[in-house]
């Protein structure tokens, strides 16, 4: 193929690569179709027991904002259910948390009794994701891979909700024009 092509083939191949390097950032929804709720008792160790959570993951809380919330609370206040003090609290119904560094992850609802009741999840991120640093095999660089080795600035969750939603349908795109090109 000619010169063109190749550098349009050549640039296609490394939106592949980022695609695929950003289809690693997974979504987890707490609760999967229950949600996060006291109905049912929900057994949340269970659910994130199943699950192996990375640096770059989005944990999403979906509840009715009306009788619950999302604290993010340290060990001590988790293991007591103290909603005193949360470093951080949700409320929308609806909320979405980029996670972006290893170690536990503490969240419970704050409305009281609710985290006595079990409504309590420990996220924990033992390692950051594998992706290996790939030179690029041309000038063209990938300039939108969030970094996935630590706490580096972090797109806001909804971008990320959105870019790893799509792509897959954009993977499809591009390897259908790559062959096109080829
Ligand atoms: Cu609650």
């Amino acid at each position: 193929m000619g010169f063109a092509e190749r550098v349009v083939a050549q640039a296609l191949l490394v939106m592949m690569a980022a695609l695929l390097q950003l289809s690693h950032a997974a979504v987890y929804k707490v609760g999967d179709s229950a949600g996060w709720t006291t109905i049912g008792n929900i057994d949340y160790k269970q659910w994130a027991a199943t699950k192996t959570f990375q640096v770059g993951d989005i944990i999403h809380f979906e509840y009715n904002a009306q009788f619950h919330n999302v604290m993010r609370v340290t060990h001590p206040m988790y293991r007591a259910c103290n909603a005193s003090a949360p470093l951080a609290t949700y409320n929308t119904g609806n909320d979405s948390i980029n996670i972006t560094t290893k170690g536990h992850h503490y969240f419970f609802c704050g409305v009281p009794g609710h985290c006595q009741a079990g409504q309590k999840v420990d996220i924990n991120v033992l390692r950051s994701s594998e992706t290996a640093p790939s030179p690029a095999p041309s000038g063209l660089s990938p300039s939108s891979v969030p970094s996935v080795g630590g706490p580096a600035p972090s797109p806001s969750s909804a971008i990320s909700l959105r870019a790893s939603k799509g792509s897959f349908s954009m993977l499809g795109l591009a390897m259908a024009a790559f062959t096109v090109f080829v």
